[in-house]
């Protein structure tokens, strides 16, 4: 009889588990920490209900010993879950998490202040986001090096024959190159972007891009190319970046764009002066877009003395001049014949300040004519021109107050952007973030527009500035 009563007891007590065992589910099935556990338990209410179903169920009076067994299957259910919760890291427990039913520590993690590794990440969120959201100036940026992954691949789609791969045009986190590899991609880059539509959407992403990460005031540089496959021309590429410009102004973003158009050295004095002429164009044509002039490419590829006389004639018109000079160590002649002009800004200047015979007039000519530097961290590590970061030439041109401006150069192939150049900063040189702040306030001074421009500017980065230290 006992045994008939203990079986109908059995029973009903597996009816009413039908509620219980997944809860047990959940202690028994989930690792912790790992991965998620399958759906657990319902609410008590419902399992209160299966409960009386099965009892309903039963329609027996089973006497004290069900009750008993009931109460404890009760109890069972209610304290399922307060064992079960301690081993599950699944989120989906977190319902039936409850303090412990003893005295004493609880054998499992209290919810309390994030971990250390937390922390940190959670710090590292909001370096980033100071960095992204601090309105900032870039002064040196080759369009064609700027191309994002993204755009990229929206180019590389539309010439499948090419068979470029995104590993061809960039190069990625904690890779290197040498500067004359660095050179061959632009060649292969230059394979991508042949037509006008190309320029024009290059040069939209690429002002986008920059708009994203706080960029507020923008010159871009560019070498006009003409390409006989398309019978894109050197005024037509320039035509269609200021295009470009355009449309981005018209689309309201907030971003104050400019350009400087590029002589690159492998063409000659030749080709230097017809680019002038150009440039002196558009000077006069845009109404301020055009603001200048810059010096660039292979740096071992003929003499700056060539480049002379045609950078003389455009600073004479008006044009502004931003040359790289010193990228490569032993160029002490050509950087003290490109001095006497003297530039508006000096790009890179990597091996202005350094040891070798020669350089020691140099550092005094760029002082005495407060020639602003624009610096471009990630550019000199990936190309190995800066051995590492805190070896950097801005450690020396900030140490002694000299104008200096952070840049990213190539942000596409580089794999960096304006913030990310900033941070790296401030973390190499262990500066604050008002430190930070002055700096890219005062990058403002060196900007080739106008007085007008700069005061606009200047408002606009004090305005932003209580957010940004709240
Ligand atoms: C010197 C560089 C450069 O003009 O076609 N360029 N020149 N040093 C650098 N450091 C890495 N990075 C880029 O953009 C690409 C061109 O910019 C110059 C080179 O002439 C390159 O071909 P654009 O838009």
């Amino acid at each position: 009889m006992s045994l008939f009563w203990l079986s109908l007891t059995h029973v009903s007590l597996v009816l009413l588990c039908g509620g219980a065992v997944p809860l047990r589910l959940c202690s028994a099935v989930c690792p912790q920490p790992g991965p998620a556990a399958p759906p657990v338990s319902r609410p008590l209410e419902r399992r209160g209900a299966a409960v009386g179903r099965a009892f309903h169920l039963n329609k027996l009076d089973l006497g004290a010993v069900i009750e008993f067994r009931l109460a404890c299957a009760f109890r069972e259910l209610r304290e399922v879950p307060v064992a079960a919760e301690p081993r599950c890291a699944e989120p989906r427990c977190a319902p039936f998490r409850r303090p412990a039913l003893q005295g004493g520590a609880p054998p499992w993690p209290r919810p309390g202040p994030p971990s250390a590794r937390t922390g940190a990440v959670m710090a590292a969120e909001r370096e980033r986001r100071f960095y992204r959201e601090l309105p900032k100036v870039e002064l040196h940026a080759h369009l064609n090096g700027c191309i994002s992954s993204s755009t990229m691949r929206k180019l590389m789609a539309q010439k499948p024959d090419l068979q470029i791969q995104n590993g061809m045009t960039v190069i990625d986190k904690g890779k290197k190159r040498t500067l004359d590899e660095c050179f061959q991609m632009f060649q292969i880059i230059y394979q991508i972007t042949t037509r006008t539509e190309d320029i024009l959407l290059i040069t939209k992403d690429v002002i986008k891009e920059f708009a994203d990460d706080g960029v507020k005031y923008l010159e871009l540089r560019s070498t006009p190319r003409e390409e006989k496959s398309t019978g894109m021309t050197k005024r037509m590429y320039v035509e269609t970046v200021l295009e470009g410009i355009k449309q981005c102004k018209e689309e309201g973003l907030d971003i104050d764009v400019r350009l400087l158009i590029a002589i690159n050295r492998r063409g000659g004095p030749a080709v230097a002066k017809q680019t002038v002429k150009l440039a002196e164009e558009f000077l006069l044509s845009t109404d301020g877009v055009v603001v200048g002039l810059d010096l660039s490419g292979d740096p071992t590829a003929g003499h700056g003395q060539d480049f002379l006389e045609p950078l003389s004639e455009a600073k004479k018109a008006g044009l502004k001049l931003a040359l790289h000079l010193s990228e490569i160590p032993n160029q002490e002649a050509e950087t003290k014949i490109l001095l006497g002009l003297p530039p508006d800004r000096i790009g890179h200047g990597t091996f202005l300040n350094s040891a070798t015979a020669g350089s020691e007039e140099l550092v005094p000519l760029v002082r005495q004519n407060h020639i602003p530097i624009e610096l471009c961290m990630t550019s000199n590590i990936k190309t190995q021109t800066v051995p590492s970061c805190d070896k950097h030439h801005f450690g020396y041109w900030y140490s002694i107050g000299h104008p200096a401006v952070l840049c990213t150069d190539d942000k596409g192939v580089f794999a960096t952007d304006l913030s990310q150049e900033y941070e790296l900063v401030a973390k190499t040189f262990n500066l604050t973030r008002s430190q930070m702040w002055d700096l890219s306030y005062e990058s403002i001074n060196y900007i080739f527009a106008s007085n007008a421009v700069k005061s606009k500017l200047r408002e606009q980065w004090c305005k932003m500035k209580p957010a940004l230290f709240d």
